[in-house]
């Protein structure tokens, strides 16, 4: 048997040995292949859809070669590995990238245009995999394509939801939400693990023996289901290495229920199995707001637990000691989500592998680090004792366990300091009493970060001001990027040939700083005029993406000025729509025949979900909507300006969003958005930004020059006196006329909605302006002032645009990862030899 076996091996290693090329021929034959294999189908019976099927099932084909040996080369090095946790993977659509991220888009695009196709048709007929919020989600997937890039032994781990964020339907000005059931059509970038499933308990009771004069718990009963591994390859660019994201889905466990089964009930046994599989179901859709659900503890528990299993299996695999743990793992929890992973991991170390506690609790915040997303307070998780004591109820105890010993430790630097204990304490002693899931990250990491620099120092001033002065050293500043290969090789492809053609090559894309060679060029006519025919090709994209989604015909002349993020007040877009509302009414103020004199053309465009249970947010997108609905039809106004609502907006979307734009806002109030991500995308295609000082709008201004910014607003360090005063003034005293006038307009009913517009600008009028919009708004009138001057000017904003896209090297997501790397998980690139340079 065994002997047999071996040759049987030798045979198969032998025949493994060969790689498939990628000429042509073999590349069409491949796609020829799938179509009729795989899909099982004629030339008869085929659409533009199979072709899409048949193309990825090769580019998949390829992918897996790559991967598999990334995997035995990591494996065979013993390299320390970075596993990033993330309840998000906002992934988009892969086929072009993985297309790009291999080297193969030329090819192919000639294979399958002598086939009959054109490939950027192709690519529009995958859906895209939405599988996260926003830019939490998107960070994660960014930060997957960098790690593979820079050849770092990483894994991603996640969820795989049987349904995305919702798709986005905007009817007669209201929001609905359907239901993304994105496997509908089997998704060929997965490879699903059949031989990969971990038991997930719930519930249940935790049992005390006692062992060699030891207690032990033993967690038992409850129920147990299985999580099932997905994974989805991620290749490098410029490199063969390709890694895994790695999603976990919830399946029944194998073990027969004698219950249902005694009690004769066949279907109420089903419907139990069909329960598990609930579990990875849905996506919560809130950004930035915490639910405190059941379900979705659950899949967090779920991430959780299958990933630690995983972890430890693969550390097992060689023989060694525990204490080797930390140098030869990295966990990094994109926020609280995930956190649990600490107690998860300790629990299996003292409970399962019979470690001492405080040994055990070494290893454990050695190998953790934790990332923080915001300081919003409503998005801070807090789990009632009470629910997660009954679904984890010996996790519960391992928190108490931690609390203790920590906060033992403090009082003993900090005797009798009873404000500052309950203020580090995981518990809040509230009724009921809950866990604080920041406390427990910070507790159990050695490294937390921000991801910008004005919020991170805010973490230490603010929110983990007590942690900060008990471990300075702990607390870090990680700047968010964005991976240049999606957010310009692949969404700006005119752009990247433009700088492959003045820097000689398309290193650029592995080392974002070489576009900053481009700083002599910025005012010649030549490189200005190329400049403006991209700007342009790509507002042609966009116009006819408005045309087909809205129905509206806009101004290829007219300022792109674009807001396109999550609905949520403190980004407010409910300023920005009151801005237009002002600029329409004057307008309208104007005689007819100087108008055109006055006013430059705009189209001003907003696009964003909002959480299905957020009102306000709801009427902003209403108000958004009747404000469009007026001034488009207004024959007075004509095209000087046009309003649009760009629906369901998405990664493939951003796409072609984000390159056609000219102006894009980030205008939070100061100090409430912790990064942003987007703005980073705009500046990188030639966007400028009307913003605040706030999250990474800070430092990209250190970068490209406050000049080339629209900057304006509060500060961060005046918000809490613009608060105070406003408490004590009544607030139609203190806005401005010009927003007073729009806010009558709207309460007199100008744009019909008369209730429930009413209600939303009474939470600026009544319920004290909490985000500052009365405050910020001249400074906002005088900022797009400068805008309409600056854009008369051609030449002007062609160098402003330009300035802000070669000056935007910070914010490749390959410096952000490199720094995590280096000052955080301490791990080491390993670059596998390309096998096509030797044996192809
Ligand atoms: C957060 C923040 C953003 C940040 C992003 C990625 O609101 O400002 O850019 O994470 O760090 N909840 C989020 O999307």
């Amino acid at each position: 048997g065994s002997q047999n076996s071996l040759i049987q091996n030798e045979k198969m290693w032998k025949l493994m040995q060969s790689y498939i090329k990628n000429d042509k021929e073999t590349i069409q034959q491949s796609i020829v292949n799938h179509v009729e294999y795989t899909l099982a189908k004629t030339r008869f019976d085929f659409s533009i859809f199979h072709a899409y099927q048949a193309i990825s099932h090769s580019v998949r084909d390829r992918l897996i070669e790559a991967f598999n040996d990334t995997a035995q080369y990591f494996t065979h090095h013993d390299c320390k590995r970075v596993y990033y946790l993330s309840i998000e993977f906002l992934m988009g659509r892969y086929l072009q990238n993985a297309l790009i991220n291999l080297e193969l888009e030329e090819n192919y695009k000639e294979a399958v245009l002598e086939l009959g196709y054109n490939l950027e048709s192709v690519y529009e007929q995958e859906v895209d995999p939405a599988l996260g919020n926003g830019g939490l989600g998107r960070l994660a997937a960014c930060f997957l394509d960098s790690m593979a890039t820079l050849n770092i032994p990483a894994w991603g781990y996640g969820i795989r939801y049987s349904y995305g964020i919702f798709r986005q339907l905007i009817k007669d000005g209201y929001q609905y939400e359907v239901p993304d059931y994105w496997l509908d059509n089997g998704n060929p970038w997965e490879i699903e693990r059949l031989d990969v499933n971990y038991p997930i308990r719930f519930y249940g009771y935790v049992r005390k023996i006692h062992e060699n004069g030891k207690e032990k718990s033993i967690w038992e009963g409850g129920e147990l289901v299985l999580a099932r591994a997905y994974d989805n390859p991620i290749p490098g660019y410029d490199t063969y290495n390709t890694i895994n994201l790695r999603l976990w889905r919830s399946l029944p466990a194998r073990e027969f229920d004698f219950n249902s089964f005694n009690q004769g009930d066949y279907f109420k046994a089903l419907e139990e199995r069909e329960k598990a599989e609930y579990i990875t179901s849905v996506l919560y859709p809130n950004d930035s707001n915490y639910s405190g659900k059941e379900l979705r503890l659950k899949q967090q528990y779920l991430l959780v637990c299958a990933t630690i299993q995983d972890v430890v299996r693969r550390f097992k695999k060689k023989k060694r000691d525990w204490k080797e743990l930390p140098e030869k793992i990295a966990v990094q929890l994109n926020d609280t989500h995930p956190a649990m992973a600490i107690v998860e991991l300790l629990r299996v170390l003292i409970d399962i592998e019979n470690l001492e506690i405080e040994f055990a609790w070494e290893l454990v915040y050695r190998s953790f680090s934790y990332t923080n997303h915001t300081i919003l307070p409503e998005a801070l998780e807090k789990w009632g004792i009470d629910l997660l004591g009954n679904l984890l109820p010996r996790h519960l105890e391992i928190v108490y366990l931690i609390n203790f010993i920590f906060l033992e430790k403090v009082s003993k630097k900090f005797p009798n300091d009873h404000h500052r204990l309950s203020s580090l304490s995981i518990i809040e002693e509230s009724t009921p009493k809950k866990i604080r899931m920041a406390n427990l990250s910070i507790i159990g990491s050695h490294a937390v970060n921000g991801v910008a620099e004005i919020h991170s120092k805010l973490l230490t001033t603010t929110l983990f001001k007590d942690f900060y002065e008990l471990r300075p050293k702990k607390f870090q500043n990680k700047t968010n990027g964005v991976t240049p290969r999606r957010w310009i090789r692949c969404c700006n492809v005119q752009l990247a040939q433009l700088y492959n053609e003045q820097l000689g090559g398309d290193t650029w894309v592995t080392d974002l700083t070489q576009v900053r060679c481009l700083e002599n060029v910025v005012e010649d006519p030549d490189f200005q005029n190329n400049w403006q025919r991209i700007k342009r090709q790509n507002k042609e994209q966009l116009k006819w993406w408005v045309k087909e989604n809205c129905g509206i015909d806009i101004n290829l002349d007219s300022l792109f000025d674009v807001q396109v993020k999550r609905l949520h007040e403190y980004k407010r877009q409910f300023m920005n729509i009151l801005y237009v509302i002002h600029r329409y009414l004057s307008i309208k103020k104007t005689p007819a025949d100087q108008r055109h004199a006055v006013f430059l053309p705009r189209t001003i465009m907003f696009g964003g979900k909002a959480a299905p249970g957020y009102i306000n947010a709801k009427r902003i997108i209403k108000l958004i909507c009747s404000v469009a609905d007026k001034v488009n039809t207004d024959s007075e106004v004509g095209d000087l300006l046009k309003i649009v609502y760009l629906p369901n907006y998405n990664v493939s979307n951003a796409q072609i969003i984000i390159p056609a734009t000219e102006l894009s806002q980030h205008i939070s109030t100061a100090g409430l958005e912790a990064s942003g991500t987007s703005n980073m995308k705009f500046v990188m295609n030639g966007s400028l930004i009307i913003g605040t000082m706030d999250g990474a709008n800070v430092e990209i201004a250190e970068e490209v020059g406050k000049e080339n910014m629209f900057i304006f607003g509060a500060l961060v360090d005046e918000i809490e006196g613009l608060r105070n005063n406003m408490r004590n003034t009544d607030p139609s005293q203190y806005f401005p006329p010009e927003l007073n006038e729009v806010l009558q307009k709207i309460d007199e009913g100008f744009f019909g909605a008369v209730d429930e517009l009413r209600e939303l600008i009474n939470t600026i009028r009544n319920r004290n302006d909490y985000y500052l919009i009365g405050a910020d708004f001249k400074s906002y009138l005088e900022a797009q002032k400068k805008v309409d001057e600056c854009y008369k000017n051609k030449k002007l904003w062609t160098k402003m645009s330009i300035c802000n896209a070669i000056r935007s090297s910070k914010f490749s997501s390959d410096r952000t990862i490199q720094q995590y790397a280096d000052e955080i998980w301490g791990v080491k690139a390993f670059q596998i030899p390309n096998p096509s340079q030797s044996a192809r």
